[in-house]
């Protein structure tokens, strides 16, 4: 790489897609960090002298490898998987597994890139790192499954370890698959450890790590609402996804009194404009997590609620939007049309679900935008719990792990302010605020290094 010296986001950017060709997502996730950060490092040269972005945005290492598994058939088949180990800097590589036809080099980069700075952001000692596969695992038999993360493990257990990467869920990788995954890695290191988290509460899983996106990312949208004396109690929310993330921060919204009214899968979205209820939610999780069915089913329960084909929930008004599904999951336009309704907040429980165009409306709206780095990362900070749990070898009860999920999401809103603040304006910019506060850390282990 050349000596770069830093002008600005177009000229940086440049390089950068010259380095990583055909890396969209992975493009994407930069701009958005570099936007923020360079502003900082132009008044901080220091960083600029020991090329830190230019370090932090090239991972420490990928490995890539075949992963051949048999189906029900007999018949052979073969899927690529990778761990992209980012950045370990502040602690061990840490970050969830992804099982998804769309799975490629390039959001498995964005996705570990963007881990680095929200696990900095959770205050706990966390690298960053993503794998993955473009295995698909809807219609597979459990056995099928099986198989699958047996043979993937198979290869991945030679580049994890408790102290050195962490791996734990994300789309297509739930309880089910954590189980085989640990299952498998206990087998080949006869070691019992806490290699990955998201484990059965029988084997090591800590409580509340199930809700804990969910959950976390409805605490941070409180949080913001807090702050100028409102509260989510009364609001109508749309969230997309029916998945884990989903589920939980629809079950924590309702909980604290606000109105669900969506969810979606990939085929569409269900609009029940009489409120999904406690009875509601535990249709979908039945749903989705046993029968592995479609959202679409909701309406032959739920008369009153329709479904709406191929179409995202952003067109229905609401006073706060969750995308909980995945990344582009919201564009430019649709974050206009959200704001032309009335929205008040947006708070991202998926990894960059909204596309830039549609950051930069939300941010130049003043309206309380949290990006996912901040209000997904409850997540992976209970699973930095379950670690520590692991290494005490014991158990910390409901109360107090919601406790410190609370506490951690509290955290994190303050450094947002802190450095989101806006000398001219009431108004925070939460994606500055995350990016530069969760820059800062990983940037002054790197700098303390030396030449690493
Ligand atoms: P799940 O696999 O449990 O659920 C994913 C949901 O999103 C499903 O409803 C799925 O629909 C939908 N979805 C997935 N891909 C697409 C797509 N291309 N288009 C439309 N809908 C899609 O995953 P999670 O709930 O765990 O993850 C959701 C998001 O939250 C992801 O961005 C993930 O990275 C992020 N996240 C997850 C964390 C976790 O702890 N699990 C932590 C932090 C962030 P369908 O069933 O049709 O595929
Ligand atoms: O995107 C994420 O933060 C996750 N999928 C959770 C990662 C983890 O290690 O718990």
């Amino acid at each position: 790489m050349e000596y770069q010296e830093l002008q600005n986001v177009d000229s940086f950017m440049a390089g950068l897609i010259k380095r990583n060709p055909g890396e969209p997502e992975f493009h994407q996730a930069v701009r958005e960090f570099a936007e923020s950060v360079i502003p900082f490092l132009v008044e901080h040269p220091k960083y600029q002298q020991a090329q830190i972005l230019e370090r932090m945005t090239e991972p420490d290492r990928i490995v890539i490898f075949r992963v051949t598994w048999e189906d029900d058939q007999q018949r052979i088949r073969a899927n690529r998987a990778w761990r992209v180990q980012f950045n370990n800097s502040i602690g061990p590589y840490k970050g969830g597994m992804r099982f998804h036809t769309s799975v490629t080099q390039s959001v498995l980069k964005f996705l570990g890139f963007e881990q680095t700075f929200k696990n900095s952001l959770t205050g706990l000692p966390m690298g960053g790192a993503k794998g993955g596969s473009n295995f698909n695992p809807k219609g597979k038999s459990d056995a099928e499954v099986m198989r699958f993360c047996q043979s993937l493990m198979t290869e991945l257990h030679r580049h994890i370890g408790e102290d050195t990467d962490v791996p734990a869920g994300d789309i297509g990788v739930g309880a089910r698959e954590i189980s085989y995954l640990f299952g498998q890695y206990k087998r080949l290191e006869n070691r019992f450890v806490g290699t990955l988290t998201g484990k059965g509460l029988a084997f090591g899983g800590s409580l509340i790590r199930t809700e804990a996106t969910g959950y976390g990312c409805v605490y941070f949208c409180e949080n913001m609402f807090n702050r100028s004396g409102d509260s989510i109690k009364g609001k109508t929310v749309s969230i997309s996804g029916s998945g884990n993330v989903a589920i939980y921060a629809a079950e924590k919204a309702l909980e604290l009194g606000a109105q669900v009214v969506t969810f979606s899968d990939s085929s569409g979205f269900i609009h029940d404009p009489d409120g999904i209820d406690a009875e509601k939610i535990a249709f979908v999780k039945d749903l989705k997590e046993v029968k592995r069915g479609r959202i679409s089913e909701y309406t032959e329960k739920y008369k009153a609620a329709t479904f709406h084909e191929g179409k995202r929930p952003w067109s229905v008004p609401v006073d706060v939007a969750m995308p909980c599904a995945t990344q582009n999951e919201l564009s430019g336009e649709e974050a206009r049309l959200l704001l032309a309704n009335g929205v008040k907040s947006v708070c991202e429980g998926a990894n960059m679900p909204t596309e830039l165009e549609g950051v930069h409306a939300f941010v130049e709206s003043g309206i309380l935008y949290a990006p996912s780095k901040a209000a997904n990362a409850g997540g992976v900070a209970v699973s930095g719990l379950e670690q520590s749990q692991n290494a005490l070898r014991l158990s910390w009860s409901r109360e107090e792990v919601d406790e410190r999920l609370q506490a951690i999401m509290r955290d994190i809103h303050t450094q947002c302010v802190t450095y989101g603040n806006q000398p001219k304006s009431e108004t925070i910019n939460y994606v500055n605020g995350a990016n530069i506060a969760g820059f800062f850390k990983v940037a002054e282990a790197m700098l303390a290094y030396g030449a690493v």
